[in-house]
């Protein structure tokens, strides 16, 4: 009875890999990285990236993450921000996002992190927002980068940048990437969006 137990246990689990691994290989990247994250598809919600609340430096405000194909008309990772509070205005206040990957990806011949960037300048009167990407498994990814404080202005009020972080190449395997929306002296309060997350070859 026991074994009979385990055994469709270890048979469930394998039908959930299966269909798992059929998913994810499917081209768009559920989870995936083939592409990286897009966002486009809502069914996917945020795919998989989601707050790191415990690992949050210096930042106590309200945050809030979703995908959202309303606002710019098509989708992307919507994270709330409320830097309102003084405490939230130091040089480096950190809500981190934090993706546990469900394939490992490997990040041999990779020299950057890129993804679009959209934020409101009406939402602040002061301060600036940086960047960190980091990961806990073997293969370290560890750096900063700023993010341009101003860009490409669109007809719904919000800014364009296009953000870039160089890091030092190495050979492995990641199975987790922690990606941060620094706030930088700011007490900016409302949304900002986050879309087209890839990493870049190499220079
Ligand atoms: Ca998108």
């Amino acid at each position: 009875m026991k074994s009979a137990k385990l055994c469709s246990v270890a048979a469930a689990f394998a039908a959930a890999f299966l269909v798992f691994s059929c998913a994810s290989t499917g081209g768009s990247g559920g989870g995936g990285f083939a592409g990286g994250w897009n966002f486009d598809d809502p069914a996917k919600g945020t795919d998989r990236w989601g707050l790191a609340r415990s690992e949050f430096y210096q930042y106590t405000g309200d945050i809030a993450i979703s995908q959202d194909s309303e606002t710019f008309g098509d989708g992307k990772l919507r994270i709330d921000l409320d830097f309102s509070a003084p405490e939230n205005q130091k040089d480096w206040c950190e809500p981190k996002l934090v993706i546990d990957l469900p394939r490992s990806i490997n990040i041999g011949g990779f020299g950057s992190l890129a993804y679009d960037f959209y934020f409101d300048p009406s939402a602040r009167n002061q301060g600036n927002f940086q960047t960190k990407i980091f990961t806990n498994t073997s293969a370290p990814i560890d750096a900063n980068g700023g993010i341009p404080s101003s860009g490409e202005e669109l007809e719904n009020g919000f800014t364009h940048v296009e953000v870039v972080i160089p890091f030092k190449p190495t050979k492995g395997f990641i199975t987790d990437l922690r990606l941060s929306i620094v706030g930088s002296g700011t007490d900016y309060v409302g949304p900002v969006f986050i879309d087209n997350i890839r990493f870049l070859p190499i220079e």
